[in-house]
């Protein structure tokens, strides 16, 4: 008996120590990875996993975030399903080159399109008694679906199946009649919140980040990981307009593109680049920002087949900033942007029209700069942010861009938002011990007046307000979560409602009329 346990023990040791069998690297990925990061390593869920694509991983990280995870992403640590040897071959296999990285230009976008409905034959009223700008979009990531929820009687109007993994805001037209989705596998579908049903697809890009549209309306622009391009599609059919490689001026490197938002004040659209240290502003007509270097690329795709387009359209205008910057935040005016590097430690304040950093804000852990809010306080405005790895949101004011206060929450948080029809400003903690938590911050004391715990043991995030203000709804994150619905001025539960793992919502309204509580 004592011998068979002092085996077992032993062979545990063994295989701790990393000395037992080690399986094959290609089993290995296929088991643990490719579920996420796709068979061939182009990119799902997770990034994409090739040399071209990880060239800001320093030495030895990869090993580190294969065994530990990591933080404030979906990407779990495997240390306990893999030995010490196995987590070093996959390290070093995603660090080999693919054979092929297909291609996909303007030739593959345009085969990918799909005109479910021709925009001339929609209905040019709504065919649904809801308030169209009262609807709340909420992204059901279990299921892949999304429900319109219906502001007043605060039940589902419609249910409609998506792509898969959706990631980023749902986008509106600026009247707020269509809604714009991606999928992180490159996917931007348009739906008609009148007749509720599908107008277009497209496959924009193999692994996509976020989409953004232009204040105009006339052009969405698509951020990519993978390939390395922005790409421009006619808001109206989703047909690709143009196919940007995001390249450095002067040398080959080329930049996988955190995000793009629109500036509607300057008639552009901004981009975050993961890669190179550099932020892109790129007009979409003539009044856009005064200053700018016109550097439009011929895309030659795989096949070296020239684009029929005006070249002087969407050019690009570079500024130089002195880290990567791939995480934004706006003030209203447009005027300035903070940014901060996924590494943390510091933002930067870069003011658009000189094109220059102009202030350094010390901002410890991982700012979440694109969930940040603004309001009015004592006179002024301050924006407030969560942070991905504190427990901590931090408020700054937009004049002198001073740390206001530090408010200290019970664990990193992912979402913030409010409303200007409300004292209160709501924050997640999104991982954690505390995971289950919600913070109720009031506005002017910046304190935090309430925690919410709707279910306990349960992810609880990301909150967004009826047209009004009048209700927060609050998602239980999970398989078979629920959207709560609070009251809230009282802070009460008012109803819930059932749904498949509900994350991110988007009310018409706010969007469309850029509240300062919502996100860009
Ligand atoms: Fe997001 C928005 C980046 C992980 C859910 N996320 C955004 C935006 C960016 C971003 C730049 C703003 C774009 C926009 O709205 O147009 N997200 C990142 C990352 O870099 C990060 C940390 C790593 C990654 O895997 O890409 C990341 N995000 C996640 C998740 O793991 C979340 C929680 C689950 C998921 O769906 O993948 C997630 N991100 C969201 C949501 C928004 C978002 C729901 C929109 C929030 C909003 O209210 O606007």
């Amino acid at each position: 008996m004592i011998v068979r346990w002092m085996v077992g023990l032993l062979a545990v040791g063994w295989v701790a120590l990393g000395g037992a069998e080690e399986r094959p690297v290609a089993e290995l990925y296929s088991r643990y990875c490719a579920e996420c990061h796709h068979a061939e390593r182009l990119g799902g869920v997770g990034p994409a996993l090739f040399p071209d694509n990880l060239r800001r991983l320093q030495k030895g990280e990869a090993v580190e975030v294969i065994g530990k995870g990591r933080a404030a992403t979906q990407m779990p640590g495997f240390a306990e399903q893999l030995s010490v040897s196995e987590i070093a071959s996959l390290a070093q296999f995603i660090q080999a080159p693919l054979t092929t990285i297909p291609a996909w230009g303007m030739a593959q976008i345009q085969a990918s399109h799909l005109l479910h409905r021709e925009p001339s034959t929609l209905p040019d009223k709504p065919q649904h008694a809801a308030d169209p700008l009262n609807l709340t979009m909420v992204v059901e990531l279990a299921d892949h679906h999304v429900t319109v929820l219906d502001g007043d009687a605060l039940q589902p109007l419609v249910r409609f199946p998506t792509r898969f993994a959706l990631h980023g805001g749902l986008k509106f037209s600026p009247d707020g009649r269509f809604v714009f989705l991606s999928s992180r596998d490159g996917w931007i579908s348009k739906y008609d919140l009148y007749s509720l049903q599908l107008v277009a697809e497209v496959r924009a890009g193999l692994n996509t980040r976020n989409l953004a549209v232009s204040g105009d309306g006339k052009t969405v622009m698509v951020a990519n990981y993978l390939p390395h391009t922005l790409v421009a599609l006619e808001a109206e059919r989703l047909h690709p307009v143009k196919v940007i490689p995001v390249v450095a001026e002067k040398g080959p490197e080329s930049s996988r593109v955190s995000a793009v938002f629109a500036a509607p004040p300057r008639n552009s659209f901004i981009a975050a680049l993961k890669d190179l240290p550099e932020v892109w502003e790129i007009p979409y007509n003539d009044r856009a920002a005064p200053i700018y270097r016109a550097t439009v690329h011929d895309f030659n795709n795989a096949s070296g087949e020239k684009l029929p387009v005006d070249e002087s359209a969407f050019p690009i205008r570079r500024i130089a900033v002195e880290d990567y910057l791939d995480d934004f935040f706006f003030d209203l005016p447009y005027r300035h942007l903070v940014g901060t590097s996924r590494n943390g430690g510091s933002g930067q304040v870069v003011q658009l029209d000189v094109g220059r950093k102009i202030q350094e804000i010390a901002i410890p852990g991982m700012p979440h700069l694109s969930s940040g809010i603004l309001w009015d306080y004592q006179g002024r405005q301050v924006m407030a942010t969560p942070n991905l790895k504190e427990g901590m949101v931090t408020v700054i004011d937009m004049k002198t861009w001073q740390v206001v206060k530090r408010i200290e929450t019970q664990g990193p948080g992912f979402f913030m938002r409010s409303h200007e029809n409300t004292p209160y400003a709501w924050v997640d903690v999104f991982t954690g011990p505390h995971k289950d938590l919600v913070h109720v911050i009031d506005k002017q004391s910046l304190e935090i007046i309430k925690t919410l715990n709707p279910a306990p043991g349960k992810t609880s995030g990301h909150v967004e307000f009826t047209r009004d203000g009048r209700y927060a709804l609050l998602s239980i994150w999970e398989e078979d979560g629920a959207l709560v619905v609070y009251d809230s001025q009282t802070l009460q539960e008012v109803k819930r409602l059932p749904m498949r793992k509900p994350s991110g919502k988007y009310n018409v309204f706010n969007k469309i009329t850029r509240s300062s509580g919502t996100s860009h």
